[in-house]
């Protein structure tokens, strides 16, 4: 079984490719719910939907998160009725919300609903959320502490970040099976996702960096920058603003100590042996999700790069 940690959009991609190469029920993913928020009194879980949308062949593809062709009349009455509608929020998307909220206050867990629903949608990889305790992301600005929503949707990232907390990260125990899996994975592989405010929430869960650690299973991360820059999102500031380098040597420097190997992208070779110098074995690859079979390639050179640091490790 390999474990995924994943986050949003990158995560969701990734994870598309490697369900051409390893059979769904063979793969675990372990979702950020630090970006949860409550919108119109309704639980929203964007990186768990964005995962599920995606393998279930229904998200918007230009946004990557979202419902295709969904419709916004329920969004447009909201705002008539004098509600907040920055968080864009389809028909189909609401209908979502709207079961798990109700689900949720009929005593679920979110690890229950969250299972239910990819069931529902024919998601065949099995979705674990990092923790069904609430957990939020903020970001530190000049204007104070932000959702991390605020941060990113309301206000477009042009505060100023200074940092990062996860509030209630003390608390929050991993969710059922999160553990479990860590522990038996033949590989744990990090997605394609924002090492600060993706995997960073995930890892900070209790338990989860000493299973990864203590786990015999090789660990394999995708670097998410490409050239000094993120593919989405806001990567960029919250990296700097916990002071790491906006590069795949950046992302090795997050990682070290937790990683066997890092794929980095072909725009980044010249990167490799500084970050191997580092103590973080290197793989290169196309690293662009651009389509399908982009995504499945990807997939393979990190099953490979994951088999080469087994071997490494066994000699
Ligand atoms: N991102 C935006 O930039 N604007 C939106 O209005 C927005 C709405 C939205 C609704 C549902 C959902 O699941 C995700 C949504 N996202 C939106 C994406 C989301 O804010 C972030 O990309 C993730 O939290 C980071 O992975």
């Amino acid at each position: 079984m390999i474990a995924v940690l994943a986050g949003g959009v990158g995560a969701a991609r990734f994870l598309e490719g490697l369900v051409q190469v390893v059979p769904p029920e063979m793969i675990v993913a372990i979702v950020n719910t630090g970006d949860d928020m409550v919108f119109h009194g309704l639980h929203v879980s964007p990186d768990i939907d964005i995962v599920t949308y995606t393998l279930a062949g229904i998200v918007d593809p230009l946004q990557g998160w979202g419902i295709r062709d969904d419709t916004t009349h329920a969004l447009s009455m909201l705002a008539t009725l004098g509600a907040e509608t920055w968080f864009k929020l389809g028909d189909r998307d609401l209908a979502v919300h709207i079961r798990r909220t109700e689900l949720l206050r009929a005593g679920w867990t979110l690890s229950q609903v969250t299972d239910a629903f990819r069931r529902a949608l024919n998601v065949g990889i099995r979705l674990l959320p990092m923790s069904d305790d609430p957990v939020v992301t903020e970001i530190c600005t000049p204007v104070g502490w932000l959702h991390f929503q605020q941060y990113l949707v309301q206000r477009r990232a042009r505060d100023e970040a200074l940092g990062v907390r996860f509030t209630g990260i003390e608390r929050a125990r991993p969710a059922p099976g999160v553990l479990e899996a860590l522990c038996t994975a033949e590989v744990i592989m990090i997605a394609p996702s924002n090492p600060v405010v993706s995997i960073g929430t995930i890892l900070a869960v209790p338990g989860v960096r000493d299973a990864i650690i203590a786990s015999p299973a090789p660990v394999v991360a995708v670097s998410p920058i490409i050239a000094g820059a993120p593919v989405k999102g806001p990567a960029a500031p919250l990296m700097r603003a916990v002071g790491l380098e906006v590069s795949a040597r950046g992302v090795a420097a997050c990682y070290r100590g937790l990683i066997d190997v890092l794929v980095i992208d072909q725009a980044d070779a010249d990167l490799a042996d500084d970050i191997r110098a580092s103590g973080v074995e290197v793989a290169v690859a196309d690293t662009v999700m651009r389509g399908p079979v982009e995504k499945r390639r990807l997939a393979e050179a990190t099953l490979v790069a994951a088999r080469t640091a087994v071997r490494r490790r066994s000699y």
